[in-house]
């Protein structure tokens, strides 16, 4: 049996690749921070219904003695380091932090691999915020970077060192430069699940406003299911590589808004509100990839569709805030719910309303 270790596992990619190395058979350890609110650190894998079937190990990316540990102990065949400060827009009030994290935490993994267990293979989340102020209107592997944020700067050093490693040491070390990948797992502070959260509440009559920074930025969104088959596939190849990972279609925030607010029969006008305290210091205006390489050597193809994306995010928020909100809110006539997921896995996904990040 395959043995993976997860850095990260309490995230939106953790908690998916967990699902789809334990659907393959892999025995899977994670790596978790110590948290005082232990009781809801895991709300990720519960929600997914696998928080059992995983090892955790008490860590930090910037231990490196128990990153050795850790390894030591598991001795994986694959990591998968996916921990990060990963919020751009904190990433310029916390940027020695996210460098500490990000960049030099990518450095530690890698070091304990060397020390502890040189022959596993090793994915790095590497991100299109390296591509930035964009130098080609569609990025591939050759597009040089121009990091836009402190975040951007981080995943690039731990970009470069993971090739380093690779060409120093020969570890099976590889990049994926994912593009943005949403799903209803997505943290409460990025757009589009505060978007889908947004529409929810108003829909449920709970909110009328939803405050957003900049509408024209456009990405290329897909989804983290889709996006986590991709870092399996990197690691099942012979040879280590850095490949990009995007659906080739871009959107803009303001389009984003359009497909949820619509999903709903609501019309975004009449409820966005611009809030200068959600612009960032320097933004990335638009994201658009290639992933030929990654579709002619992986054989990796996206399933969902950014119509899919936004109607299952509105979907489970809508079901989140209801199963919440049941004691004191009636639905509003002729809602329907959507269904499908069982009652606990609700409770520990809804968002507070009163956690708001800027
Ligand atoms: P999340 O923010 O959802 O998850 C980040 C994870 O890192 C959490 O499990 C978090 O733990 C953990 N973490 C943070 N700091 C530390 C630390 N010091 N030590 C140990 N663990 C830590 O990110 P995603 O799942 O969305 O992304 C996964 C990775 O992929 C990240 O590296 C991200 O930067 C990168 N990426 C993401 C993209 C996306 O669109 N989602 C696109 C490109 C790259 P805790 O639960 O305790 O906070
Ligand atoms: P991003 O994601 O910075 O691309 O990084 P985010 O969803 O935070 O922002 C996307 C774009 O939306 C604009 N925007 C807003 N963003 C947030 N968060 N809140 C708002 O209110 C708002 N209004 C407009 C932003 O300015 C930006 O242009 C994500 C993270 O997952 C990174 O870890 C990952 O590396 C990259 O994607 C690829």
């Amino acid at each position: 049996m395959k043995k993976a270790l997860i850095t990260g596992v309490t995230g939106q990619d953790g908690a998916y690749l967990a699902q789809l190395l334990l659907d393959k058979g892999y025995e899977v350890h994670g790596l978790v921070r110590r948290s005082a609110s232990a009781e809801v650190v895991d709300a990720r894998l519960k929600w997914l219904g696998i928080s059992d079937d995983i090892t955790l190990h008490d860590g930090n990316l910037i231990d490196l003695p128990c990153l050795m540990r850790v390894v030591r102990e598991v001795q994986p065949d694959e990591i998968y380091n996916l921990a990060a400060q990963s919020f751009v827009k904190s990433s310029w009030q916390q940027p020695i932090l996210t460098g500490t994290v990000t960049g030099l935490g990518a450095a530690n993994v890698l070091e304990a691999v060397r020390l502890t267990a040189p022959a596993a293979r090793i994915y790095q989340a590497s991100s299109s915020e390296m591509f930035g102020l964009i130098q080609h209107p569609i990025q591939s592997e050759q597009t040089p970077f121009y990091p836009r944020s402190p975040y951007g700067v981080a995943k690039l050093y731990a970009h470069w060192m993971t090739v380093n490693y690779r060409e120093s040491f020969g570890i099976h070390a590889s990049n994926g430069i994912l593009f943005n990948h949403e799903s209803p797992l997505r943290g409460i502070e990025f757009v589009t699940r505060k978007i889908t959260d947004g529409v929810a509440r108003i829909k449920l009559g709970l909110e009328s406003e939803l405050a957003l920074g900049n509408l024209d930025a456009k990405r290329d969104w897909g989804h983290a299911s889709d996006y986590v088959r991709a870092m399996w596939l990197m690691l099942q190849q012979d040879k280590p590589g850095d490949y990009v990972i995007a659906t080739g279609r871009t959107a803009s925030v303001r389009e984003f808004c359009q497909l949820a607010f619509s999903y709903v029969g609501l019309d975004m006008a009449d409820h966005i509100v611009a809030d200068p305290r959600y612009m960032r210091p320097a933004e990335v205006d638009i994201l658009l990839g290639d992933a030929t390489k990654a579709h002619e050597k992986l054989g990796w193809q996206p399933v969902a569709t950014l119509e899919d994306i936004v109607a299952e995010m509105v979907d489970a928020d809508i079901e989140r805030l209801i199963d919440t909100a049941r004691p004191r809110h009636r639905l509003p006539p002729g809602f329907r719910r959507p269904g499908q997921r069982s009652e606990h896995r609700l409770v520990e996904m809804a968002g507070s309303p009163s956690l708001r990040y800027e």
